[in-house]
């Protein structure tokens, strides 16, 4: 895969923040501070959550990569202070030892069915499976939308842009089109589960505090569309340059994903050929088009210029108020799992996720097109390749 940009995220859940270097932005891009924030509230959002999202107020600081308001084409280091890191300073301390600061709290030795935490527990050799879930819990999503809110800048500036909304709580589902996801786009952002049917939502909701009643969690389906994106991006040549693949890569690697699906996704396997492909068109103005958009803007690991549309499969959080079966892994004694607070529905916050991992997918292929050091050198790569295309 293509490293022209990159980034890596570090952070515990309940450590002094998340941090991330992201690198590969050219220099010149425009980027405020609170640019970045409006995706981290944005991801704090959702009905469903549960109270840590009451303690943190997610803000970032940006460490590096910038000079008075633009971008110098270094790594940028964003970074998110974890407001609840003040109630585990002698917990999550990174220097003393167990004996001194803490003999008095026990080890978290209950792992949860659907987490990390055994497997994690025995892969690195801990007693205290804490050790596992500060790291795998999706607080690190925070400093993922930082990154994602600096390439969707990015894109900003050649015209492409980014929306989600939630079309699945449970079994409840919003049957409507992503085609009228951009006339409906306020009621989304502004409605408890970035949903667009009113009335669906309704029902997502008494399922939702039905689950907390039963000391229970629930997954769903969330849908990513981007527009704007010139044809061509990705490629078929390789296995790993191809953007669907990618795409699916940095959705699957957000937390409790369990599915991906572009387009008609899963539909198109009980279709015939001629229902699932999109027939081509050309005019002078428009240059080659489709006459339908069932791949969802990808064929053959590129992108057609026509709207992606990707949605993703959440299972529900791991973390149960009535807790599982498990087994205590110092006495191999059967328990219950232990409790943490948790939500009881995350889907709102992953589909915000998942703008800011398709932001960096789609970043990171223009990058690898486009290439140039400054954005006007970028600019200048797209502008003309956009006239061939055009022209062609
Ligand atoms: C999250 C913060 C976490 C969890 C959640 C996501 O905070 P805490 O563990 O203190 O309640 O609410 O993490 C999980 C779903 C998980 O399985 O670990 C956040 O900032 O998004």
């Amino acid at each position: 895969m293509s490293t022209i940009l990159r980034y890596l995220t570090c952070g515990e859940s309940h450590g002094q923040g998340l941090l991330v270097i992201l690198e590969g932005i050219p220099s010149g891009l425009k980027l405020e501070r609170d640019y970045i924030n409006r995706d981290l509230m944005r991801r704090q959002t959702g009905y469903g959550r549960g109270e840590r999202m009451q303690i943190e107020r997610d803000r970032v600081r940006i460490i590096s990569g910038l000079r008075w308001g633009k971008t110098l084409g270094s790594p940028i280091s964003l970074f998110i202070p974890n407001l609840d890191w003040k109630n585990w300073q002698k917990l999550m301390s990174p220097e003393g030892s167990r004996k001194k600061d803490t003999a008095d709290i026990p080890l978290f030795t209950r792992p949860r069915p659907g987490h990390a935490d055994l497997v994690g527990g025995i892969k690195y050799n801990f007693l205290d499976l804490r050790n596992v879930l500060e790291r795998a819990s999706a607080r690190e999503t925070a400093a993922r939308v930082a990154a994602g809110a600096v390439c969707r800048r990015l894109l900003e500036e050649f015209g492409i842009s980014i929306f989600s909304r939630v079309i699945q709580i449970g079994g409840e589902k919003d049957e409507s089109s992503w085609k009228d996801v951009l006339d409906n786009y306020e009621r989304i952002e502004n409605s408890p589960l970035r949903c667009m049917d009113e009335i669906v939502e309704k029902k997502m909701i008494e399922l939702i505090n039905k689950a907390k009643q039963r000391g229970d969690t629930l997954g769903g389906i969330f849908e990513v569309i981007a527009l704007g994106l010139p044809p061509g991006l990705g490629s078929y040549v390789q296995w790993d340059l191809k953007l669907d693949a990618r795409l699916a890569f940095g959705i699957m690697s957000i937390q409790a994903i369990i599915g991906v699906e572009i387009g008609m996704g899963f539909k198109g396997a009980l279709h015939f050929g001629s229902e699932v492909q999109d027939e081509i068109a050309y005019d002078k103005e428009r240059g080659f088009y489709r006459l339908s958009n069932r791949c969802g803007g990808i064929e053959g690991g590129m992108s057609t210029g026509e709207p992606l549309v990707i949605r993703a499969a959440m299972k529900p959080i791991s973390t149960l108020a009535k807790p599982l079966r498990s087994v205590d892994i110092l006495s191999k004694k059967q328990v219950k799992a232990a409790k943490e607070r948790a939500d009881v529905c995350a889907v709102p916050a992953a589909s915000v996720i998942g703008e800011a991992v398709v932001a960096i997918e789609i970043a990171r292929a223009m990058r690898e097109k486009f290439g140039g050091d400054s954005l006007e050198e970028m600019r200048r790569n797209y502008l003309s390749y956009m006239k061939y295309v055009r022209e062609r």
